[in-house]
């Protein structure tokens, strides 16, 4: 993991669909100890307090695609934020729902092009998120960052993505919920997209190693976009979009402790919690728990082995 500063990012964003809560997002981290839980770690914590969501976002019609004008002006404010938070440290975005991924990652690909280094994105996620306001189904933007950051047509009231990300440089692994457009998109693009059976089959450690020798290899910068929903809904209910199926709580904190010891992580979302669904703070308690297992919680020092 680079540097030793993590730099706290409140995003909460909640118009990515229509059911709200995600604005209690950040607080519930922060209640859930998430900065004390990294100090602990030896990580030097900044919480720069909530990005102010756009003061008066100009409404959208009530249209097929739900409230495009506010998070066309949210990805504005979160990129600016994740440019600025770059240079500081590891910036921790704490969301807020999964339509904060549009503005982070596109933040994450200026700042990356200007290092000259390239962007990878790891997509945890039962949901790819990759259609665009013109293939979307249920019009809920928070199911099209993918399909933003890869740079597809439809986005016309969106700032334009300055540095798309090659469909080659993101790896999806959870997936058990994918539309046709989606289904069609990926194979198209030859996109990483490792769903729930490969897990079943193969495990996660397999090819999660895969991804990261790939990031290795191109010394590469890599993005973690977590999604509650990654999570199977037994241990974490809070989320609006729960998909029986979803990898459990060893799975998922094996991939955050291959991903510390990779030493190739430089930014993290954490997306999609719904505080008001929860259930005596678990799922966030959960949430901030893989975080510390991918800034560096171990049970013991073990020498790095090669899964693949
Ligand atoms: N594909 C669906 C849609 O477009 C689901 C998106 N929901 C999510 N994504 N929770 O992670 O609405
Ligand atoms: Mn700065
Ligand atoms: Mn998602
Ligand atoms: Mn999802």
């Amino acid at each position: 993991m680079s540097g030793n500063t993590c730099i706290l990012i409140g995003a909460g964003l909640d118009c990515g669909k229509r059911r709200r809560g995600c604005s209690m997002g950040p607080e519930a981290y922060r209640v859930a100890g998430l900065a004390a839980t990294l100090a602990e770690l030896g990580w030097r914590v900044e919480d720069r307090g909530d990005v102010p969501g756009p003061k008066a976002p100009p409404p959208s019609p009530d249209g097929q695609v739900h409230a495009s004008a506010e998070t066309a002006e949210w990805t504005r404010l979160l990129a600016d934020a994740a440019r600025a938070a770059m240079p500081d440290g590891f910036p921790i975005f704490m969301g807020g729902d999964h339509a904060l991924s549009l503005g982070t990652v596109a933040g994450l690909a200026d700042h990356a092009a200007a290092q000259r280094r390239p962007l990878f994105v790891l997509w945890l996620d039962a949901h790819p998120d990759i259609h665009s306001p013109d293939t979307t189904a249920s019009g809920n933007l928070h199911g099209t960052p993918i399909g933003y950051v890869t740079g597809q047509p439809g986005f016309d009231e969106f700032p334009p993505m300055a540095n798309p990300v090659p469909p080659k440089n993101i790896c999806f692994i959870g997936l058990r919920s994918v539309d046709a457009p989606e289904r069609a998109a990926i194979q198209s693009a030859g996109m990483r997209a490792i769903d729930m059976r490969q897990i079943d089959e193969r495990g996660i450690a397999a090819p999660l190693a895969e991804f990261i020798e790939q990031v290795r290899a191109a010394n590469g910068m890599l993005h973690l976009s977590l999604d509650v929903d990654f999570l199977d809904p037994a241990i974490a209910p809070a989320v609006g979009t729960t998909v029986p199926g979803g990898t459990t709580f060893r799975e998922a904190h094996l991939a955050m402790e291959m991903l510390h010891d990779s030493n190739l992580v430089t930014s993290l979302d954490l997306v999609e919690l719904n505080p008001f669904l929860d259930e005596r703070g678990r799922t966030a308690s959960l949430m901030v728990d893989l975080t510390a297992s991918l800034f560096g919680r171990r049970v013991f020092d073990r020498p790095t082995r090669s899964f693949s």
